[in-house]
């Protein structure tokens, strides 16, 4: 998970900005709507820092929250 984490923090900062984490959507071909990524970042973003740590990051996988808003992004993504 921590290669994952490295891999999308594209400047190297020691967290995922909003920018990165819609670039890493793109990566895995799935265009989110900016309305739908802001909701995945502040749910995930626990602490409301404006930036995802690595603890949050991990965090983002067993968050049901999280999962849901995920799920039907990818879902979407799947039907159309
Ligand atoms: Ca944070």
């Amino acid at each position: 998970m921590e290669v994952v984490f490295k891999k999308f923090d594209a400047d190297g900062s020691g967290s995922i900005e909003l920018n990165e984490l819609y670039l890493m959507f793109l990566q895995f071909g799935v265009r989110v709507k900016k309305s739908e990524l802001r909701q995945l970042f502040n749910i995930v973003d626990t602490d409301h820092s404006g930036a995802l740590s690595v603890k949050e990051f991990k965090e983002f996988s067993s968050n049901p929250m999280a999962n849901k808003v995920f799920r039907k992004i990818i879902t979407r993504e799947r039907e159309e």
